[in-house]
């Protein structure tokens, strides 16, 4: 067991590291599964089923190097971070597409704002507004999610998922939830690991500012992961 610890660069009681370890081997997992199960759904969800398993795939390979990172400098992989959340979250919206087949772009558009924002508050690359930058960048960011949001609860999304039939809405409002309450928890890890020196430093007192890992690798499983299974269980049902 301590073998095989140090030979993944683990040490004990890195319960950060851990969850990025766990986390590569539950998205590669997932990725099977969602690509193993595609024979068995009809073919108009076999898409869907793709882009699923595509999501947890780009996940898990980022996840191995994070977990390089994190384990050779205990500091944040912020820049695989959010190589892997352009590349995942635009899928996400490419989901509603399928389902609902509106809104692409714009649902895209305001996923690309929402993470460039909060990738320049998180890497300070201007600090133009003084030292409180990272909270204009991560209101910017925050007005991006309030859009997805909206769009999906009462927005063109939701209209058009109403009008397809009772399993596309169901599997909307299932997709609306990991939205709200699954997305809603990134913006808690940008706050603790962006208040240095800020004035809601506070956060950073509540807990450790290693918490801003814990909770993007426990927010990324569950929404990553999530969706798929929504998508699955909706593809399953017709
Ligand atoms: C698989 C990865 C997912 C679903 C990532 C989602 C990320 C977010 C919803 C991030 C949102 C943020 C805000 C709403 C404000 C602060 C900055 C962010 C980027 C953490």
């Amino acid at each position: 067991m301590v073998n095989m610890l140090l030979a993944s660069g683990l040490q004990s009681g890195d319960l950060v590291g851990f969850t990025f370890f766990l986390g590569s081997v539950a998205m590669l997992a997932a990725t099977v599964f969602f690509f193993v199960e595609r024979s068995s759904v009809s073919d108009e969800w076999k898409l869907s089923m793709t882009v699923s398993g595509l999501i947890t795939l780009i996940a898990a390979v980022h996840y191995y190097y994070m977990r390089d990172v994190w384990v050779s400098s205990y500091m944040s992989p912020t820049e695989f971070r959010y190589i892997d959340w352009i590349l995942t979250v635009p899928l996400m919206c490419v989901e509603f597409y399928l389902l609902t087949k509106t809104g692409l772009s714009k649902m895209i558009t305001a996923s690309v704002v929402m993470l460039v924002a909060g990738y320049f508050g998180e890497a300070s690359v201007f600090s133009v507004f003084g030292g409180s930058s990272p909270a204009v960048w991560g209101l910017i960011s925050g007005l991006a999610y309030f859009y997805i949001v909206n769009e999906v609860y009462q927005g063109d999304v939701a209209k058009a998922a109403k009008k397809a039939g009772k399993k596309i809405e169901n599997a909307n409002g299932l997709l609306l939830k990991f939205v709200v309450i699954g997305w809603g928890i990134y913006p808690l890890g940008y706050l603790i690991g962006t208040a240095d020196g800020q004035w809601y430093s506070f956060m950073a007192g509540l807990v450790d500012t290693d918490a801003r890992d814990l909770i993007y690798n426990v927010g990324d499983a569950i929404n990553k992961i999530g969706f798929g299974l929504v998508v699955w269980s909706a593809a399953k049902d017709s």
